[in-house]
């Protein structure tokens, strides 16, 4: 019987990926943990602590205690926030990974999953169809932080047998837990503005073209690959996941194709920069090879989905 703990649980990505959990493994099997209250449904289902994962004690207590055999961390400083505080950042990024492959290290919690980013490419990588293994300069900290979490994930499972999984997200668009300090937030606050005012001002130019996915599509491949067999991963270090790629220009149209009225504006910031320095497509050709990774949602359903379930996380 697995028990499960998960790490950022109030998150994006967290919030939805506990429930998930919990209707596979049983809620009293999985636990919500963060330094931050979670939404009702994750503290009404199933149990829920406030736990730092920067505490490495209190950590490796918690998963003795409960006998944990999966670990989840998710904890993170996005790419925008960590370039406004670039040392604490990487502080946070290295310890929080770094806590957790000691923690498997030293329990029998020895599966893991750690997320790294399409932020581990940079300017010199090739920006279309970017494959698994180029040329790797990122020059964010959050960045500089996932390459080298990847490296060391790779390091923990050749050294000490640490069961590592990982994939780079691309940017994760979802209406329940709204992303914070991230690049690739534009893909969500769209439609929430889109909805409360009918426009939009985007903070990178109406051409940046980034791959997207679909949170649905992000958390059925990630528990996915927490249950491939071992033998089918040839990567310990984070596999490409692609989702689809589209403009923040293909974005707006296809919301005003459901909101006739809707207007979008440019005003490129800092995070532009940033958008530049990241591929604007990925090839996931290894991952859907070793363990069958399928993305379903294309820019279509993204938007009916996202547009019907804001509205109604926006009249609740
Ligand atoms: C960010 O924009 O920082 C994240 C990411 C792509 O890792 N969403």
């Amino acid at each position: 019987m697995e028990r499960i703990l998960v790490i950022g649980s109030s998150g994006q990505i967290g919030s939805e990926l506990v429930l998930a959990l919990r209707k596979t493994y049983g809620s009293s099997n999985v636990f919500a943990t963060d330094i931050k209250n979670p939404t009702e449904e994750i503290r009404n289902g199933g149990p829920f602590q406030i736990l730092d994962v920067l505490d490495y004690k209190n950590l490796l207590h918690f998963i003795v205690r409960h006998k944990i055999t999966q670990v989840y961390n998710l904890a993170a400083v996005l790419s925008g926030n960590a370039e406004k505080i670039p040392l604490q950042a990487w502080d946070i990024n290295m310890k929080a990974l770094m806590n957790t492959l000691e923690a498997a290290r030293q329990s029998d919690a020895k599966k893991l999953f750690w997320p790294s980013s399409i932020a581990v490419f940079g300017p010199t990588t090739p920006r279309h169809n970017t494959p698994q293994l180029t040329v790797m300069e990122p020059n964010t900290v959050y960045g500089i932080s996932k390459l080298a979490g990847e490296r060391w994930g790779e390091y923990y499972n050749n050294r000490y047998d640490v069961d590592i999984r990982s994939v780079r997200y691309p940017g994760l668009i979802s209406y329940k837990t709204e992303p914070g300090g991230g690049t690739t937030d534009y893909a969500v606050e769209i439609f929430f503005e889109a909805i409360k005012k009918g426009s939009y001002e985007c903070f990178v130019k109406e051409s940046t073209a980034l791959p997207m996915m679909f949170m649905d599509d992000a958390i059925e491949n990630t528990i996915k690959l927490m249950n491939a067999d071992s033998k089918q991963l040839s990567l310990r270090s984070s596999y490409n996941m692609a989702g689809i790629s589209f403009t923040a220009e293909e974005l707006a149209t296809a919301i005003k194709k459901r909101i006739p009225g809707f207007t979008a504006t440019y005003k490129p910031d800092f995070r532009q920069a940033i958008a530049d320095s990241w591929p604007a497509s990925i090839d996931d050709d290894i991952a859907q090879k070793d363990w069958g990774l399928k993305a379903e949602f294309d820019l279509d359903r993204i938007c009916d989905v996202m547009l019907e379930k804001v509205k109604e996380k926006l009249e609740k």
